[in-house]
């Protein structure tokens, strides 16, 4: 599967494009910046297709359980109302995108733009069937919300291009477990 078409019953779901993941931000992953501009078109075929986008975020209170000094594997990073938890200031977001906040309990993480939010519920009662996905970071949250949103009876196209993981391996083995889920991985524009 090479181009994208956007139909009726799609969603365009960008994950987690926030400063702080990001070259220069607190938990950068490299490239995180040029998938910001890899997934600005897609939007704009997104609001020409007529379709909904979706922008999570992460937005942690401060001494997250998720952080090191807490017992959690992250350094603080994406903590409420700080510039790091921003969107990308390159991301061209349309004024009517959905955001997905996560990461906002004090006593656990959700990495998945699914876990708790009613999010999948809220793409039903719009007509959403299949989701597109782009994001950060491919390992991590990307992979958690495409797997939720195989379980939950969505079909799933991930941009190859428009992901990129904390590491190489990391994210091969990511690719392995979602294309096992069912998730259609996607190569070009
Ligand atoms: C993420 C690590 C910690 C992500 C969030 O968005 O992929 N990664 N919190
Ligand atoms: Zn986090």
């Amino acid at each position: 599967m090479t181009a994208t078409e956007f139909q009726n019953g799609d969603a365009l779901m960008l994950i987690d494009l926030q400063n702080d993941f990001c070259p220069g931000g607190e938990l950068p992953i490299g490239g995180g910046d040029e998938v910001v501009e890899t997934v600005n078109p897609w939007i704009e075929r997104a609001q020409a297709a007529g379709i909904p986008v979706f922008a999570s975020r992460d937005w942690h209170p401060e001494g997250h359980v998720s952080f090191e000094a807490q017992g959690g594997e992250w350094p603080p990073h994406c903590v409420q109302d700080t510039e790091g938890a921003a969107f990308h200031p390159r991301l061209r977001l349309p004024g009517d995108a959905v955001k997905v906040t996560k990461g906002v309990r004090f006593d656990q993480d959700q990495y998945s733009a699914f876990d708790q939010t009613g999010l999948a519920d809220e793409l039903r009662r719009r007509g959403v069937s299949r989701i597109w996905v782009a994001g950060l970071a491919q390992d991590v949250c990307v992979e958690a919300t495409a797997l939720d949103a195989r379980h939950e009876g969505f079909e799933v196209m991930l941009f190859a291009e428009g992901t990129r993981p904390v590491s190489a391996e990391g994210g091969r083995k990511a690719l392995e477990r979602m294309r096992e889920a069912g998730v259609e991985v996607v190569n070009g524009g």
